[in-house]
Order: C-alpha cells, then structure tokens, then sequence
C-alpha cells in the first residue's frame, strides 16, 4: 500500500466527528485554589475555605453561551484532591465545605438546560489522597471517582485527562504509574460517546498552553503521538514563564507527507487549542484587568476553529462563585463578533463549478452530499451575482473520508482578473481564510496537491461586517 492510499484510509470516529463539530468550548477551573489565591493547591487545604457567597452555575453557563461556545469542562477536582461533587469516596469536597452544594450537578443541569455539551476535568495527580502513589488502590480510588461522575450526571461531551504526575502529598516523593489502560476502559463502558482527551486516544494537546496555532494542523499523525502528553514534562509548571511557552519548533510539522513518510502506523488525532482568557487558570483578583483582548480572543478563534482544531477556552470563575463582569462582557463581546463575522453567507447566491460543471452540494453544510475531483488536484470557481466586500471564505472536506488536501490556494476575482490572497497546506474539517475586506465579484480555490481525489463538503462566503 502506498503512503497516499495508508493516509486516506485514516478517518474519524463518530464521536471524533461530534467533538470536532462542537468548535468552540470553555474550561472551567474552580477549586480551593479560587479563594487560596494559587495555581496549584498542595492538598492541605481545609474544605473550610470553600465558601463561595454567589453561587451561580447558570450564569457560568449563559456567559459561554454568549460567547457561542457550545460546551462546558469542569475540573471536578485539580491537583488538589478537593472534589466538587458529592462523592461518596472522600470527605474531601464540597459537600462538607461551607458552600454544602454539588457543584458538578448544579453545573450538568445548567448545561442541560440551556442545551450546552457537559465534560469533565479529574486530575489523576492528588496531592490530597492518601492513596495516591499506592498503586492499584489508587486505581481503584480514581476509577471510583470516574464512575460516580460518569454515571450520575447525564452525558459527557469529553473527558480531559491531564498527564501531570507529581508527587504525593506525604513527603515521601512517591508517584502514582496511572493505568491509563484501565481508565480508558471504565471510560468507554460508561460513556461510549465521550472523547478521551489529551492524555487519550482521541483529542491530541495542541503542544502548549498560550494559545499558540499551528499553520498546519493535521488530524492524522503518527500513532506514537498518542503517548507524548503522558507524562508530566511537558505541562506547565506552577508560576513558571514556561506557561506561555511557544510551540516547540521541532513539533511543528506533525502530519505532513514528509513528516508521515516512514511511520508505520497513523491514527485520527485532531488537536484541541486549550488556553486561558486571564494569564493563569484559577480566577485571581490581581487579574481582573489581565483579561485577553478581543482581537488576540478572535485570532485564536479563527487560526484553531478555522484551522481544523477545535478551542477550548478556560473562563475562572470568581471567589463569589460568578464569572467575573470583565470577563462576561468580553465573552460577549466575542461571541458578536464571531456572529456578525459569519452573518451573510453569499455562497447560496452565487455560481459555484468544478470544470465547468456546478458544484451546488457544496452550498449546504453537510457531508451527506460533497464535491469530489476527478483529479488530485481541483479548481473551484466561485462567480458572485455582484461585487462585494468579503469578510471570510470558509472550507471544509468530507473528513469521513480523511483529510486528503496537501496544498490550496484562494484567489479573489475582479472583472476577470485573479489575485492570489492566500495559500495554505490543511482544509481537514474547516478552514477559515481572510479575505480581509477584499472587493471582488469572484473567488477561486485551486486545490493544488491532494492525497487522492479532493473533497469538499462546504463552502461558505461572508460578506465583510461592519466593526
Ligand atoms: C495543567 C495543570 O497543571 C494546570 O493547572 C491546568 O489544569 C492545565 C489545563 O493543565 O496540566
């Protein structure tokens, strides 16, 4: 089998299509951390300290939901070993703090209604357990946990696995070997539909934490990619610089032809942007002016949403137990632009052919009916009915049928003549380019190098917003 035909024959799982259809998402980081003032809480924290006064899961819920996110990770519990929901396998959580709620069911039922996907965050690191380091009993305690919140609160969109491994909490340096194998187990059986993320089979890391995107973000990689984040290396250490840290230019090209060319065996993976809207994780009041601007919120939203990946944006909430007012007004401020950038699609309007022949099927976005070329190249033209401003021009393949674009390159047209505005190597699921107000009554797409015959399931053409 050549390379090519070993490469298409990568495809997504179902549950892989609908984590990569839901976009954009948030994180959400609460524990004893938002009222200790810390990123890393070391596990002696009382749950007296737990004492959020405003409590409010639906106002969490209806902020991302401004933003138009269409998901929700809780971490039901950090490193710390605090638990936000009324387990039954310590006394460590919220239960017994002055807060007395499950913060888990107040939040899966505010997703619930208001029709938001549910994920969950539990840290195998626990500075708190005294389990933690012991092996199998520690197993037994983790998948515990993971059995209670996967079977009591409704279904979960993801789960997100981190790979810290620190040291336990009693000073006698010992570390917990997790047994992913087993999680991944408990996992499926409860949750078939989840997506085991990061530190799982099935949404890779992006490889930082700064919001970062790669030009190029392929979804089949080598399988051995799947065992990076296991470990703890690489993950932010408390309080360091190292949070921003940069993409490793050696990791920079994952999936490429090239990159693929002697590796036995490749897996879907795609890759999920996970960052930040203030410069740490947990709320804290030095930061109420640290929010991110809404121009860095929108780059990021555009170059991983638009640039095959999916983003997963971390929004503290507050000591009070509420997102904090500079947040929610940016959150929504995001959330209308992103609106009003993807307002008016002309594509239905206009004339769009491969060869010559039309290519309507593009016009809907679906992958019950897509265009596929009868080469390994295309060129798609893309006649407007008028002149216009163009905001964006959207693109995605059938990725049921793998990502097989290798290079494109978009046009804009005006009165017969071309002007080469971009060009790029990965479609996979959506590709968003800028046209950034670029007049022009006509836009081609020249698919330039493909795996095998290209395909394209959606094409869509914004005309330029007002900002
Ligand atoms: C890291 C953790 O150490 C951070 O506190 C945060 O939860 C981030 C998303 O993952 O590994």
């Amino acid at each position: 089998m050549t390379l090519d035909e070993r490469l298409i024959q990568t495809v997504p799982s179902e549950r892989q299509i609908r984590h990569q259809q839901l976009g954009f998402y948030a994180f959400i980081h609460f524990t004893v951390n938002t009222f200790t003032d810390r990123e890393w809480g070391d596990g002696s924290e009382p749950p007296s300290v737990f004492a959020p006064t405003r409590l409010d899961a639906e106002q969490w819920v209806k902020v991302i939901k401004s933003a138009g996110m269409k998901g929700l990770i809780l971490t039901c519990k950090h490193h710390d070993g605090f638990c936000l929901w009324d387990t039954k396998l310590t006394d460590h959580n919220a239960m017994n703090s002055p807060c007395g709620r499950d913060i888990v069911r107040e939040v899966s039922d505010a997703c619930k209604k208001h029709g938001i996907a549910f994920g969950i965050y539990l840290s195998p690191w626990d500075r708190h357990s005294p389990l933690y380091g012991m092996g199998k009993a520690y197993d037994d305690y983790y998948v515990g946990q993971l059995t209670e919140l996967l079977t009591d609160y409704g279904s979960i969109f993801s789960v997100w696995l981190d790979g810290a491994c620190g040291e336990s909490a009693d000073g006698s340096g010992r570390k917990q070997y997790y047994d992913w194998e087993r999680y991944y187990s408990v996992i499926r059986r409860l949750q078939p539909d989840a997506c085991i993320s990061v530190c799982g089979p099935d949404v890779r890391w992006c490889g930082n934490e700064a919001g970062h995107t790669r030009a190029s973000e392929w979804s089949v990689v080598p399988l051995r990619t799947r065992d990076t984040e296991k470990t703890a290396e690489r993950s932010q250490h408390e309080d360091s610089a190292d949070f921003r840290r940069r993409i490793n230019a050696g990791d920079e090209d994952l999936g490429s032809r090239q990159a693929l060319e002697n590796e036995h065996e490749l897996i879907w993976y795609p890759a999920e942007v996970n960052t930040s809207l203030r410069p740490g994780w947990f709320w804290h009041e030095s930061e109420n002016d640290k929010v991110r601007s809404l121009d860095e919120l929108f780059d990021i939203y555009l170059s991983s949403v638009g640039g095959n990946a999916t983003f997963l944006l971390n929004v503290p909430p507050t000591n009070e137990g509420l997102i904090h007012p500079n947040d929610a007004a940016r959150l929504a401020e995001l959330g209308r632009l992103i609106a009003d950038s993807f307002a008016e699609n002309i594509a239905p309007e206009a004339e769009i052919t491969a060869d010559g022949n039309a290519i309507d099927c593009v016009k809907t976005d679906s992958t019950d009916e897509y265009y596929m070329s009868e080469r390994e190249n295309a060129e798609i033209v893309i006649k407007l009915p008028r002149k216009e401003k163009l905001g964006y021009l959207v693109i995605k393949e059938n990725i049921r049928l793998s990502q097989r674009v290798e290079s494109f390159a978009a046009d804009v047209m005006e009165g017969g003549i071309c002007r080469e505005i971009y060009r790029g190597t990965v479609i996979g699921y959506k590709r968003i380019v800028p046209l950034g107000g670029a007049a022009a009554d006509g836009l081609r797409i020249r698919i330039t190098d493909s795996r095998s015959k290209p395909t394209v399931a959606f094409i869509g053409v914004y005309r330029q917003a007002e900002r």
